[in-house]
């Protein structure tokens, strides 16, 4: 199982540390592609000698290669609506989020019947979420 984990970069990376858990238990359930997302060393100007051009072609390769998608939306990021909406074409693609005061989440994750859409607060609602998404 090759998993895709989109979180945002260029978007703000306030929630790092909260992608690098998340991508330690999807560990569990196959190969995690993107471990970067997770990288506490990875600001939001990315990854360190880099060019964009080499980060798109590399994680569009990855993108396509996956299984699954699965994307933290809560920090909005244009990179990460761009992996979503590509991967809703033809992949189980997964969205999660916290639900935050003053904060809504776009119309364009919430509305969208081509994904699975799931709130959580703790990491214990992830690994049930895992599990549903992981068995269906
Ligand atoms: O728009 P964002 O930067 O927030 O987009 C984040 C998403 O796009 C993540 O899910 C990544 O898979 C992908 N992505 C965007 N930028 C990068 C990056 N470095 N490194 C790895 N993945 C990325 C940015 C640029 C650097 C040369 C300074």
């Amino acid at each position: 199982m090759k998993i895709y984990f989109a979180g945002s970069i260029r978007g703000g990376r306030d929630d790092k540390e909260l992608y690098f858990k998340i991508i330690e238990i999807l560990s569990k359930y196959g190969e995690v592609l993107t471990e970067h997302v997770g990288d506490k060393n990875v600001s939001h100007v990315g990854e360190d000698g880099l060019n964009d051009k080499y980060i798109y072609d590399r994680d569009m390769k990855w993108l396509e290669q996956a299984d699954v998608v699965i994307a933290e939306v809560t920090t909005p990021s244009l990179g990460v609506g761009y992996e979503v909406a590509k991967a809703e074409k033809d992949k189980k693609t997964l969205c999660i989020y916290r639900s935050k005061k003053n904060k809504h989440l776009s119309a364009m994750i919430g509305g969208n019947d081509s994904i699975v859409l799931r709130e959580y607060q703790t990491l214990e609602d992830l690994e049930k979420t895992f599990n549903e998404f992981f068995t269906q």
